[in-house]
């Protein structure tokens, strides 16, 4: 679906400085992430509450694609951390309307609710990355050979096989009740990135962090991502941040 790919989006945003209240650092706009290396076991629970996830780095300002058609952005939080074994992602959504498009993998999950994040490990080559996932846990996952070699159907077949586990504080499809939102918690097996390289100590890749929003309470919904700007959509990873994997203090 070409629009996805390339969705205009105006350039010169204001940078609001990040807010957030969590134990760890949050990330000012434009800073690179600091991705830290697990220090104990991560349980993918949809909860939070592992010693672990208190190192990773937040991520809480999150701009709209297109401010032209809309400024308003739901509260998003950020983290990942990481390990010799797994990428661990996670999201906490803040959310009035909770809706999964489809509980089926690959499927085009964006048509609902979800949390989404692109990861590039070379700024000189040209793969990258995609994982879609809805409040229910259904992922769509995707290596990109070439932004311009075919869209989500030619590249849906590649699989991370990710660990997912989520939770909905609501209820999902009920557009007639009030929810809160939802956690999304993964571990995506680093052999997944293998063709591309495997992340070390002071390795540095990019990335960016996006959502979807649909609610009974916007005209429109909301697309929101990580980056200040994008000039086509989610797939601009020319405007991706750094990630930097940092080892064990
Ligand atoms: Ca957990
Ligand atoms: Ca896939
Ligand atoms: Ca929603």
């Amino acid at each position: 679906m070409s629009s996805r790919i390339f969705r205009f989006a105006p350039l010169g945003l204001i940078l609001a400085a990040a807010t957030g209240c969590q134990q760890q650092a949050t990330v000012k706009v434009g800073a690179p992430y600091t991705c830290h290396q697990a220090t104990g076991p991560i349980t993918i629970d949809g909860k939070l509450d592992e010693p672990a996830w208190k190192d990773a780095e937040t991520i809480t300002t999150f701009y709209p694609l297109d401010p032209a058609k809309t400024t308003q952005t739901t509260p998003t939080v950020f983290r990942m951390l990481w390990d010799k074994q797994n990428l661990y992602v996670a999201f906490e959504c803040t959310d009035d309307d909770v809706w999964s498009y489809s509980n089926k993998a690959d499927d085009e999950l964006w048509n609902g609710d979800v949390g989404e994040f692109f990861i590039k490990p070379s700024t000189q080559k040209r793969p990258y990355y995609e994982f879609v996932t809805a409040p229910n846990g259904a992922q769509y996952d995707g290596r990109y050979s070439s932004r311009g070699a075919g869209g989500f159907n030619r590249f849906k077949g590649w699989n991370a096989h990710a660990k997912i586990a989520t939770k909905i504080d609501g209820t999902d499809g009920n557009g007639d009740d009030d929810d809160r939102g939802y956690v999304i918690e993964m571990a995506v097996p680093m052999k997944a990135f293998a063709q591309d390289g495997l992340p070390a100590d002071g390795t540095v890749w990019t990335f960016g962090a996006f959502r979807y929003d649909y609610s009974k309470s916007f005209e429109q919904p909301l697309l929101m991502m990580s980056i200040p700007e994008s000039k086509s959509g989610f797939h601009y990873y020319e405007g991706y941040g750094k990630l930097i994997f940092k080892g064990k203090k």
